[in-house]
């Protein structure tokens, strides 16, 4: 059976629909946009990390004869557009009018007739900047005597943003007390980008005879973009349309509106014309939201005989220049607070304090979860430092610590509900899959001819499906998301949805829950996406949010088109509606099958002359709003093998084994794509990425040649399997899995170098693990962060 044949009704192994266009290279991106005079802007970005700005002159640029138009923040400043908004109730500014606060940030926006002009004449505007000392190290940010960054704001003396705990402090400070073993270890989750394939971008239209506005932009939520353009610019929503076409790769990245994106639309209301504006690759590596930058100090407390009692973390949070991360408003740092991980602990507390550095802006995107990915490393890393205190295995004091299936739904020591698990099947399948105890064995043969082979575990639990609304908003807006489903006459559909593909395959799976629900096939069902003027609202896609909000809506909403069908066959069949049953795609008599209606008779009675019953108007169109009870816990059990060179210290990830357990699968194939994917990028983090910066704030990582991705051939052949654990309170069962593998994969690569390195006594290594970090710490020369 192919696999198109085998999903053509419901959940399976469908092929991606979208892949048709993708795979011809026939894809609709932001910058394939041409339209009708349209003119193209470039930024001019700041060379320094802290200065003064003296003066901008734009004469000369103004004279070159294909500018149109230079805007720098005095003109923004007089439209009350110089500084935006953030998504952590900050400001940012759009173009710098006091100061520029890291190097690449944004100072004038020229407007010319093409790319290469407009970049031209950049180079013809004359800035003089006062440079000032600048800070990049989390740690000196909250010295005294830092220079202060965000002067901008009233009475502010130092770079302190917001100190936030979680847990209670007093019971785990007892259980520390009262523990036969503490282990502490310092740190450093680094900052990382996500590095999309397609950079961010934006076409502004303004169209001047009607007043509307179109935003063709590189967005991951349409929806929420529109509503904070129209706050902005006090315009109502229907004279703003946002359209997010075909993303080539979001990972958060493109969460936030970026001042280009600001530029371009002012650029267009002042010449009266279409203006694009993309950035290049540096300019996305340097500038748009960076990920993690965490700096952690971890305590972990046990008895002897290995049960854990207590998790205590103590965290820096850089957010940069600005402080414009993404998650819910009541969370500064996002879900952090998910840091004790898998395990039944007695008590567990986190402070964290979020500081400003002369580093962009942007914060949590990359495949996060919300600061999930910090927490899993940390707790997992705790874990993997306790099992050598203990000279316990690392598996075992898993297996042993592990929350049980029956404590489920488990309330943590930091307030959330994990809604459903069987973790300790997890990870025995993975172990049985992997070979442990033929793994060790191997190992210690290999030991013995000085072979440093290591295997490393990790666990994790993720909080994802933001969020019940009453708990969480972005800027005011709740976090639920609408669905509106069509059944046209001949029994085709129409699936409208808020959330924003960016190659997670939403064309695909959501009509494949429609389908599943209505027993129409996926092939007849038309997803819908991406344009403010074609669906309805909700917040977007990130913290793999869309199947369990978006997911639910659209479960929800075909429910109630099944229900409206209920009624008019009973009207179509004279029968009552409680002497019908269902099967996929029809309603049919109790007791005599043969007389039923299939969805598509329905739906063409609804539209002919049948007299509708009460209760249904017209049509079985339908619309929703799911408002989450709860978030649904994915998790999942991973086992990694590398070998490191003794002569070069290079790491080579040999096997990797990954059991993940998403709740009800909807299509497992494009599962296997996601997980391999985040396991990919773990690789990345775990050896390779990093957006390092100098002493004076010059940023190192703005190229590809420096900002190191993994390729084809730092991985190995994925070994993925699964379990199934629905979440109790999703319609469908379905938890989220897009960023499952990024956040559960780098604890458990850095978990196998280190324990590959034990005959060297190594206890921790920061990300990335090169060669040169592996090396000195082998030399014993680790630095600590
Ligand atoms: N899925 C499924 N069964 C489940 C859960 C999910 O079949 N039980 C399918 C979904 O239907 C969807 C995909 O898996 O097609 C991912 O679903 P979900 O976990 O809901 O995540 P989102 O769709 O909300 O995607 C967001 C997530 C995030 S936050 C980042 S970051 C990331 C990721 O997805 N960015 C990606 N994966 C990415 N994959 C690609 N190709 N490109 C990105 O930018
Ligand atoms: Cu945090 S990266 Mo994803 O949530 O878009």
């Amino acid at each position: 059976m192919s696999v198109t044949e085998e999903a053509a009704v419901g959940f399976g192994r469908l092929r991606r629909k979208e892949d048709a266009r993708f795979i011809r290279g026939q894809g609709r991106f932001v910058d394939d946009l041409r339209l009708p005079g349209m003119l193209h802007g470039g930024i001019l970005r700041s060379p320094v990390a802290h200065a003064r700005i003296v003066s901008i002159d734009v004469s000369a640029a103004l004279q070159h004869p294909k500018v149109h138009a230079v805007i720098t923040g005095r003109e923004l400043e007089a439209l009350g557009l110089a500084w935006m908004p953030t998504l952590s109730a900050d400001t940012q500014a759009v173009l710098a009018t006091d100061k520029v606060r890291f190097q690449g940030q944004e100072v004038a926006f020229v407007i010319a007739d093409d790319r290469y002009a407009a970049r031209d004449a950049l180079e013809l505007i004359d800035v003089e900047y006062d440079v000032l000392p600048a800070v990049v190290n989390a740690r000196r940010a909250l010295d005294p005597d830092a220079p202060v960054i965000r002067d901008d704001q009233e009475g502010r003396t130092d770079n302190h943003i917001f100190d936030w705990e979680s847990g209670d402090r007093a019971a785990t400070d007892a259980v520390f007390a009262r523990a036969d073993v503490v282990v502490a270890q310092d740190m450093l989750y680094p900052r990382v980008h996500p590095a999309p394939m397609e950079t961010c971008g934006a076409v502004a239209d303004m169209d001047a005879v009607n007043g509307k506005l179109t935003i063709w932009c590189t967005t991951q939520a349409p929806h929420a973009h529109r509503t904070l353009y129209a706050l902005v610019a006090r315009l109502p929503e229907h004279k703003i349309r946002v359209i997010s076409p075909d993303i080539g790769g979001g990972f958060g990245n493109k969460v936030g509106i970026y001042p280009g994106y600001v530029c371009a639309v002012v650029g267009s209301i002042v010449t009266g014309r279409p203006v694009k504006w993309v950035e290049d690759r540096s300019e996305n590596l340097m500038s748009t939201s960076f990920a993690r930058d965490y700096v952690m100090h971890g305590e972990i407390a046990a008895t002897r005989d290995g049960t854990i009692l207590g998790v205590r973390v103590d965290v820096i949070a850089d957010h940069g220049a600005f402080n414009s991360t993404a998650q819910p408003s009541k969370f500064p740092a996002g879900f952090f607070h998910v840091f004790t991980g898998s395990y039944d602990l007695a008590a567990a507390h986190c402070a964290v304090h979020g500081v400003y550095s002369n580093k962009a802006p942007g914060g949590v995107a990359y495949a996060c979860s919300f600061r999930v990915t910090e927490a899993v490393y940390l707790v997992e890393r705790m874990v993997d430092l306790l099992a050598r205190e203990l000279d316990a295995d690392p598996a075992e004091l898993r297996l042993k610590n592990l929350i049980r299936p029956e404590q489920f739904p488990y309330q943590s020591k930091t307030g959330w509900v994990y809604d459903s698990g069987e973790y300790e099947r997890a990870l025995r399948k993975a172990l049985e899959i992997a070979g442990y105890d033929e793994l060790r064995r191997e190992q210690a043969q290999k030991r013995e001819r000085g072979e440093l082979m290591g295997i490393g575990l990790g666990f994790f639990t993720e909080a994802v499906g933001a969020g019940p609304r009453k708990h969480m908003d972005i800027v005011g807006l709740g976090m639920a998301d609408a669905a509106e489903l069509r059944v046209h006459p001949t029994g085709k559909a129409q699936l409208g949805i808020s959330c924003q593909t960016q190659g997670q395959g939403h064309e695909t799976t959501f009509a494949q829950i429609v389908s599943q629900e209505l027993g129409i096939p996926s092939a007849d069902i038309e997803v819908v996406h991406g344009d403010t003027d074609l669906t309805p609202f909700g917040l977007g896609t990130y913290g793999s949010r869309s199947t369990p909000v978006s997911g639910a809506a659209a479960a929800v909403v075909a429910r109630n088109v099944r229900d409206k069908a209920r009624l008019i066959a009973s009207a179509m069949l004279e029968v009552a509606p409680e002497d019908l049953e269902w099967e996929p795609g029809r309603w049919f008599v109790r007791g005599d099958p043969e007389q039923g209606a299939t969805i598509a008779e329905i739906a063409m009675a609804t539209v002919g002359s049948l007299e509708l019953p009460e209760g249904v108007e017209g049509t079985l169109d339908s619309e929703t709003v799911y408002d989450p009870p709860n978030l649904t816990f994915p998790f999942g059990a991973y086992v990694c093998v590398v070998d490191v060179d003794p002569g070069t210290a290079v790491v080579r990830v040999r096997r990797f084994v990954a059991v993940d357990d998403c709740g009800t699968r909807i299509n497992p194939m494009i599962i296997e794509g996601q997980v391999h994917g985040g396991l990919a990028d773990g690789v990345g983090m775990a050896l390779m990425e990093l957006i390092a910066f100098d002493e004076d704030g010059n940023c190192l990582g703005g190229s590809l040649m420096d900002y190191l991705i993994p390729t084809a051939l730092e991985v190995p052949d994925w070994e993925t399997d699964f379990t199934v654990t629905p979440s109790p309170h999703h319609p469908i069962g379905a938890k989220g899995v897009g960023e499952s593998a990024t956040v559960g994969s780098p604890p458990t690569i850095v978990n196998a170098i280190v324990d590959a390195l034990k005959p060297y006594d190594v206890r921790h290594i920061d990300m990335p693990c090169t060669p040169s970090r592996v090396w000195e710490a082998m030399e014993g020369r680790a630095e600590p962060p």
